[in-house]
């Protein structure tokens, strides 16, 4: 069984005081807790780090969005693409990123200076470990998948899905990997419509099918694999399955304040490889 690679250091970004007024296009709308998303957050924190390192930046007041780091960048070893992300709004969040990627030491291409006209957030690119999948959505166009293209050492593969930007925000809203070889994905027209495109691609993925699609946004780190505690029984138990046969741990944390602001669990972290 392959697995994917080591990753060595997180970024995560504290939430911030104004985190309410956060975007929530999908989400049932209520209010949040900011103590209950701290805490949240706190322990995915913690979760990362029985993996590896994780930073936590201090928040970026008047930037709601700006826990959702991953939008911020795509980062495949020593090479970052800082992006523009697609809603206004959060493109002032990218420049602190910048910052830390370059203190690292990591070659960094801003995606602006490539094409004015390029958008890109995070959570709709998944790096599987064999290839790159971006979904063009309302976040995401032709232009900064392009870009992508170009930019990436390993295949860039674009999903063009009917179901991303219109039934999910992202793609990793709906589909992530467990493994290079599997990808997990919703039971449910949704899930069929984008695992078509998918499959078109002849990629050669096996695919994981859930109930729901609450269970299909994971964060796979150095043999971990984390989800949310929103998935159904059904699904968490076919995913314990999944990891016990890979000889993988599975820990399931709770994200429902996050989530009232459509962050997943992906969205919290920049996993580097470098
Ligand atoms: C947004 O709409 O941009 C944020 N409220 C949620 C971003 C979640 N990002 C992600 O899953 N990669």
């Amino acid at each position: 069984m392959l697995t994917v690679r080591p990753y060595t250091v997180a970024v995560t970004r504290k939430i911030p005081d104004c985190f309410d007024e956060a975007l929530s296009q999908y989400a049932e709308s209520s209010k949040v807790s900011l103590n209950l998303a701290r805490q949240q957050h706190q322990t995915y924190v913690q979760k990362l780090r029985e993996k590896l390192p994780a930073i936590e930046l201090p928040p970026l007041e008047g930037h709601p969005d700006c826990c959702f780091v991953e939008d911020t960048v795509v980062a495949i070893g020593n090479t970052a693409v800082l992006t523009v992300p697609g809603h206004p709004s959060r493109r002032g969040e990218t420049s602190s990123i910048e910052k830390i990627l370059k203190e690292f030491g990591m070659k960094v291409i801003d995606m602006k200076e490539l094409d004015e006209l390029a958008l890109c957030d995070g959570g709709d690119v998944l790096f599987t470990g064999r290839h790159v999948l971006v979904g063009v959505s309302d976040r995401t166009n032709q232009r900064g998948a392009s870009i992508l293209q170009a930019s990436c050492s390993l295949p860039v593969k674009i999903v063009q899905s009917p179901v991303v930007g219109r039934e999910v925000l992202h793609l990793k809203s709906i589909v992530t990997h467990l493994d290079e070889k599997t990808l997990v994905l919703p039971t449910g027209t949704v899930g069929d419509a984008m695992w078509k495109e998918i499959e078109a691609l002849g990629l050669g993925y096996r695919v994981i099918r859930l109930p729901d699609i609450d269970a299909c946004n994971l964060v796979v780190v150095n043999g971990l694999v984390i989800a949310q505690g929103a998935a159904s029984n059904e699904s968490l138990d076919i995913l314990a399955e999944e990891t016990r046969a890979r000889k993988m741990e599975f820990s399931v944390i709770s994200t429902s304040e996050i989530a009232k602001k459509d962050g997943a669990l992906t969205c919290c972290s920049i996993l580097l490889d470098i």
